[in-house]
């Protein structure tokens, strides 16, 4: 046997072995394992073979450790590891001031315009030996470039791709925790917070650092560790010392931390009479807190608040505008460098008007009003998080505004960690919305990454769907959404399809087959979703403070917590005008959305209800009547999620036992929730419509009471007050 023929035998084995072993999903796309075509793998084996990390940091050493265990997992043997470029290197990574080969022009000129974040992977000539470097202005993009190098090299196992230059369009790609100082995580379905403040700081998690490498490995850079519904605890002063040890963990991995503000801090822990933002005193408690944070954290992010908004404190208490609340933390942070995000979801029962429509009456007189380091973080819809909802209006109305934009990782409308939905298509439907402000081509995308009106603060959060669970995110699909936002927010012109084949490359190996199915089901599920929820624009019709299962009887108590208020069926039709004769929620979207939208012929029909109150026989695009419509999408989602089982059962031989169980298990689930959607909405919209259920269907089971009956006291992720 041959050398060369001994080594490929036992790369077999390892690989063999490696199939075998469980998998639990804890390592996430962060897998490193063996590639199963001998000739890639010979040249990874080649590429880690001699590695130079040129620079000393706790960043280069964390590019280093990333190194080693990369090298190790895919190739079974331990890289070399040098810190300086003499002799045969395979591979360079560092920057210009850290390794001298970086002042080449031809490489300074690849770095010229990609800031401190930004990486050139790719070869050069070095002593007339083709050399792989990963280059970059500063440790950051050194990060960035190396987990892009790995990410290629696990994906493709090859380097084709190459070169590449890259850097993020958007500058704060921010995680949001809604955890709780008690560990609860409100709409968390993946157990408990990660944060254990019990133990902190003396006590460091190892997942601290693993859950900063997932995030740094796709580009996050900032965490938001505390619910929006804030605790002003985190403010003081024991918890600023454990959130320094958190920051300390996060800082090799370029992500800052950011913590949320309860307006009324001032008061309760600063004894404040008021928390009044023009108030000297006021300001000066959080001047005061804010030098306090950055002594402990030189590099806090800055702050989140949900002010006037569910019950929270607000400038809005003292007859003060949400600018000068903004203003006054902006104020305190600003010498620091620090930022404010202030979130526009705010809505209140008191109004009587449209719920979609107030946070534009609220914030478009503020536009232009703002301090340069605020941020308004806008949802990606105007109601909240639904399965589907057009763009949210303030995207094209608030051009003095640096605007974010926020989505929703963890799905608290879709399905929590039950389902298996992949959002990519969600978040993408939003940042490719056209505004039309100033005028066509003004995508959300292009407003929130500040090109479209010259802003230099860009922002994107998604509210995590993190937790304690072995595999972080409850479902292991739940860990592609994750993925999902990451990728976009570094760049959010890659596609839904290109995502998904990213990770189900690092989640489940090569084979072609595997890919296929995998990516079928992962691009049909937000849709199947949307049809055996909320199909047409139907939106809010859950169950009643859990948001678990559909609830389309919710009546009573606050009318914007109910769901006759959104789906306003009644014997005549089913929908929400808001058209001119409506609320005209219309009105806030520049005329040529309005326009299109406006008319039901030309309204898409996928936001059909969302817009317009329809008849039941209203002739929709298929010729059926609409009532036949609802009931088909709702039997096409099941059809859908169906076929979604099917598809995994044939992979049982392919993916290792313990996630296939769990993945199969969950459908199976996934499946009779999707079952009990279309019954209860069917049956409960049946008896406005008066109309039979088509035959070629299937028909609808049990009886309405029974649905309606049903009660959730201990669903996940909710308040104990619910
Ligand atoms: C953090 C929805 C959710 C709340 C959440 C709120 C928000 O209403 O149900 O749990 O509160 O959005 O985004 O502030």
């Amino acid at each position: 046997m041959t050398i060369r023929r001994i080594f490929f035998t036992g790369m077999c084995l390892i690989t063999l072995l490696s199939l075998l072993q469980a998998e639990d999903g804890y390592k996430l796309w962060l897998r490193y394992s063996h590639g199963s075509d001998p000739e890639k793998q010979e040249a990874v084996v080649k590429l880690f073979r001699k590695v130079v990390v040129a620079g000393s940091s706790a960043t280069f050493d964390a590019i280093r450790e990333e190194i080693l265990r990369a090298g190790s997992g895919m190739t079974g043997i331990t890289p070399v590891l040098q810190g300086e470029l003499s002799g045969q290197a395979s591979l360079v990574i560092g920057t210009p001031l850290t390794c001298e080969i970086f002042n080449r022009p031809e490489i300074k000129r690849q770095l010229e315009a990609i800031g401190p974040e930004g990486y050139f992977v790719g070869h050069v000539t070095h002593e007339g030996k083709k050399l792989l470097v990963v280059a970059a202005n500063a440790q950051a993009g050194a990060l960035y470039g190396t987990f892009h190098l790995l990410r290629m090299l696990q994906a493709s196992g090859n380097l084709s791709g190459l070169p590449v230059v890259e850097s993020p369009k958007i500058s704060h790609r921010l995680l949001n925790h809604w955890d709780n100082l008690d560990r609860t995580v409100e709409r968390g379905y993946a157990g408990f917070s990660l944060w254990n403040w019990h133990k902190l700081p003396d006590y460091i998690d190892p997942r601290y650092k693993d859950y900063a490498r997932a995030n740094a490995s796709i580009g996050i850079n900032g965490s938001v560790v505390t619910n929006v519904n804030a605790n002003s605890l985190v403010l003081s002063g024991d918890y600023i010392e454990k959130v320094a040890a958190l920051a300390d963990v996060f800082r090799p991995y370029g992500i800052r931390i950011y913590l949320t503000a309860r307006f009324s801090a001032p008061m309760e822990l600063g004894g404040l009479p008021s928390a009044d933002p023009l108030d000297a005193d006021v300001r000066a408690w959080w001047s005061n807190k804010a030098d306090e944070i950055y002594k402990a954290i030189p590099d806090f992010g800055g702050f989140l608040v949900k002010a006037n908004s569910e019950g929270q404190p607000g400038p809005q208490n003292y007859n003060r505008t949400h600018a000068d609340g903004a203003n006054m933390l902006a104020d305190a942070v600003s010498p620091h460098g620090g930022i404010v995000i202030w979130r526009a979801f705010v809505y209140s029962a008191e109004i009587e008007e449209d719920r979609a429509k107030q946070a534009n009456n609220e914030f478009v007189p503020l536009d232009g009003l703002f301090r340069e380091n605020v941020l308004i973080q806008v949802k990606n819809g105007p109601i909240d998080f639904q399965p589907r909802e057009p763009f949210h209006p303030l995207f094209g109305a608030m051009p003095e505004t640096s605007l974010a934009l926020e989505v929703q990782i963890t799905q608290e409308y879709l399905g929590q960690a039950t389902q298996l939905v992949y959002l990519a298509p969600l978040f993408k439907e939003c940042l490719d919305s056209d505004t039309y402000t100033p005028g066509s081509g003004s995508t959300v995308a292009r407003i929130i990454d500040g090109s479209v009106h010259g802003r230099s603060q860009t922002a994107m959060a998604g509210v995590s769907n993190i937790g304690t669970d072995r595999n972080w995110t409850g479902h292991l699909f739940g860990q592609a959404n994750w993925f999902a936002f990451g990728r976009l927010a570094w760049n959010h012109s890659l596609t839904s399809e290109e995502i998904s084949l990213e990770w189900i490359r690092l989640t489940f190996g090569d084979d072609p087959f595997v890919i296929e199915t995998v990516q079928g089901m992962m691009l049909a599920s937000r849709e199947a979703a949307v049809n055996y929820m909320t199909p047409l624009g139907l939106h809010h019709i859950m169950g009643r403070g859990h948001h678990y299962g559909p609830g389309p009887w919710v009546s009573g108590g606050r009318p914007d917590w109910t769901s006759v208020y959104y789906h306003k069926a009644d014997s005549l039709g089913i929908g929400f005008d808001r058209t001119a004769t409506g609320s005209d929620a219309l009105g806030q979207y520049a005329p040529g959305v309005a326009q299109k939208y406006g008319d039901p012929e030309t309204c898409p029909e996928k936001y059909l209800l969302w817009f317009h109150h329809l008849p039941w026989d209203y002739t929709m695009n298929s010729g059926y009547s609409l009532w036949d419509e609802i009931c088909r999408r709702y039997d096409l989602g099941i059809r859908t999620v169906e076929w979604m089982k099917k598809s995994w059962q044939e992979l049982g031989d392919q993916v290792d036992e313990e996630r296939y169980h769990q993945v199969q298990s969950l459908l199976t689930i996934q499946e009779k929730e999707a079952k009990w959607w279309r019954n209860a909405c069917l049956l409960y919209f049946q008896q406005f419509s008066r109309r039979p259920f088509p035959p070629d269907i299937e028909q609808p089971e049990g009886e309405l009471e029974e649905y309606e009956k049903m009660r959730f006291p201990y669903a996940p992720g909710i308040r104990p007050s619910w």
